[in-house]
């Protein structure tokens, strides 16, 4: 059986930490090549290096059947009409799924099949749940004018791939458009 600490986990969905848990904080200087404004992005920098995310994740390196989860807190803000985003990833072993929980704010998920490049904007909200399907990228953005806290859960063995993603990027792109989040195409966008 496993320990107590093991089983029963405590959060706080309004600021996203996972009781005993380090989060990995998220600069926007760590996020170079996200944003498709890059003049806008350069701009940002030179005013400051804010938080834009923190994740705080419990992931057990055990058998095949585990699971994984994290919390993570998206700041609010914008860089030029892009809004504050995470780096976006693949699982590692592409087959992983995964379940979305929106805690608290506004947010939006881009969803996109790696195989047929095509793109998905989903809502992330309270009290609704976006299933992830494996082989797909994803990744989130805080829509809302508060902190958006939201808990995923997948398989342990899942893993991350930052790598694909940080060469081609998304083809999609949320950018605000008459004041709604707004699925464009990345190679048409013009800032
Ligand atoms: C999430 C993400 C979290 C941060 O827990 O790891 O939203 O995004 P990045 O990992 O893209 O920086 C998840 O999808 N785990 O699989
Ligand atoms: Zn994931």
């Amino acid at each position: 059986m496993l320990a107590i600490d093991e089983i029963l986990s405590r959060y706080d969905p309004s600021t996203g930490a996972l009781d005993g848990k380090p989060a990995v904080r998220r600069h926007l200087a760590d996020l170079r090549g996200c944003f498709a404004d890059v003049r806008a992005y350069e701009s940002a920098l030179e005013r400051g290096n804010p938080l834009v995310y923190s994740v705080a994740a419990v992931e057990p390196a055990r058998g095949e059947g585990d699971l994984g989860y994290g919390i993570g807190l998206i700041v609010p803000g914008k860089v030029g009409r892009e809004y504050h985003m995470t780096k976006g990833h693949l699982h590692a072993w592409r087959p992983a799924a995964e379940f979305y929980f929106g805690l608290s704010g506004e947010g939006v998920m881009l969803l996109e099949d790696e195989a047929t490049g095509a793109s998905r904007m989903v809502r992330l909200r309270p009290h609704e749940a976006v299933y992830v399907p494996g082989h797909t990228a994803h990744r989130t953005m805080n829509v809302g004018a508060v902190p958006l806290t939201y808990l995923g859960v997948y398989p342990a063995r899942a893993g991350h791939d930052y790598g694909a993603i940080a060469e081609r990027n998304f083809r999609g792109l949320v950018v605000e458009s008459g004041g709604q989040p707004t699925l464009v195409d990345r190679a048409s966008f013009i800032p």
